[in-house]
């Protein structure tokens, strides 16, 4: 059987930065503004006043800082609230494929790779802009790849879930050389006007190139040991937007239209889910959650990273275990544990190992097993 091997991968960081600052002083106008807006409701008690969001809460519960955005006027704009972004003719090709080409360019130079050379495109993300065509066939358009492309989306655990796919089609020796990216705009459908889920995501977009390893040319080579993946189905993590909307006559500013979630039952309930899937996948390999070298983890939360490593190594870690990216980008979906692997990968020797994984809505969780070779 062919062995799979990572060769290269990409990071398109968006043009726009909001700090907690900024972001809480915009939605802390908003907050005022609604309040005065419905002052006669709220005080006949008909209308629920809004509470002001807080800085030091957010860094506190959450470890993010600031993140990337596509564009930022929109987002901080009392009286809007979410991007504002150009709406773009057929012939254009389409932002999530801008950024995706972006990413997958850096991927393939670090792999030592045309695009030509790839013949498989998965497009994985937590949402994707249109139905179709899909956005891997406009991007493997854009690139010049062969082969084929399609879509998929297992919310924040996307990038893992699509890495198994393209590692099956190597080793089945169906594909050489498959390209995946997660585009992930998630300011797209994130609820900026609720301040228990406002400063939690980011945009950004990954690329990570998967390689037979007897064609492979890179010099530097992570080969995929193992993938596992599983899922358990949870309304914890919800977001109603969808193609039948509009036959139910629904309001699509309607709150369960955007992204929802119960922050804290899904910190309880995903943190032994991850540990345990991590430390059962590993044992499949004979291999101890303390000799890994390093983990890639979803980036979602700095309390339960810290907490999901602890729980497989028995004590407090640094990031020299975990490596954290979540201060400077926030969540980013199922970029989030790649990002990780691509800024943070030094120091790890050939031969050592390290994990991938991430989790999310679904609930999922998609574990790599990976070896510097
Ligand atoms: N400022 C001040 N106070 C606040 C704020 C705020 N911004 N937000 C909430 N509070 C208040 C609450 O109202 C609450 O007050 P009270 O005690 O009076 O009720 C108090 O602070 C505590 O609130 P929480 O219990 O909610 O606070 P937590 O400590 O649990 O922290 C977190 C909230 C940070 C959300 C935390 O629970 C968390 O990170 N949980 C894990 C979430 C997670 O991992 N989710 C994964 C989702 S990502 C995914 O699967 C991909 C989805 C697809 C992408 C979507 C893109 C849009």
């Amino acid at each position: 059987m062919p062995r799979a091997v990572i060769t290269g991968t990409g990071l398109y960081v968006p043009p726009h930065v909001i700090t907690n600052a900024e972001l809480v002083a915009s939605f802390n106008a908003y907050v005022e503004r609604f309040n005065a807006e419905h002052a006669a409701a709220i005080e006949a008690g008909t209308v629920a006043a809004l509470a002001p969001s807080n800085e030091g809460f957010i860094e506190k519960a959450s470890g993010i800082q600031r993140r990337y955005v596509m564009e930022k006027t929109g987002v901080l704009d009392p009286a809007r609230m979410r991007p504002k972004l150009a709406e773009r003719a057929d012939e254009q090709l389409s932002l999530m494929a801008e950024i995706a080409v972006d990413a997958a360019r850096q991927a393939l130079a670090a792999a030592g790779r045309q695009a030509a050379d790839v013949d498989a495109v998965i497009c994985a993300a937590s949402n994707m802009q249109r139905a179709y065509p899909a956005m891997a066939i406009e991007i493997q358009q854009a690139l010049g790849a062969g082969g084929y492309g399609f879509d998929m989306n297992v919310a924040c655990s996307s990038a893992t879930f699509a890495i198994e796919q393209a590692v099956n089609a190597v080793r089945s020796g169906a594909s050489r050389c498959v390209l995946v990216v997660n585009p992930e705009i998630t300011s797209g459908h994130l609820e900026w006007k609720d301040r228990d889920c406002h400063f939690i995501f980011g945009d950004v977009c990954t690329a990570v190139l998967i390689e037979a390893d007897e064609t492979a040319v890179a010099a530097e080579r992570w080969e995929v040991l193992g993938t596992r993946l599983a899922t358990q189905f949870s309304n914890n993590i919800r977001n109603n937007a969808g193609f039948l909307n509009r036959s139910e006559d629904s309001d699509p500013e309607a709150r369960d239209k955007t992204f929802r979630q119960e922050g804290r039952k899904v910190f309880k309930e995903v943190v032994p889910i991850a540990s345990a899937h991590i430390e059962a996948h590993l044992q499949t390999l004979g291999v101890a959650p303390s000799q890994v070298r390093r983990y890639w983890l979803h980036q979602a939360n700095l309390g339960m990273n810290q907490l999901i490593v602890k729980k497989l190594v028995g004590q407090e870690v640094g990031p020299d275990l975990a490596p954290l990216i979540l201060d400077e980008f926030a969540n980013t979906a199922s970029a989030g544990s790649i990002i990780a692997f691509h800024r943070h990968r030094e120091g790890v020797q050939a031969g050592e190992l390290g994990v991938i994984c991430s989790f999310g809505a679904g609930y999922s969780v998609g574990s790599v097993i990976v070896r510097k070779q």
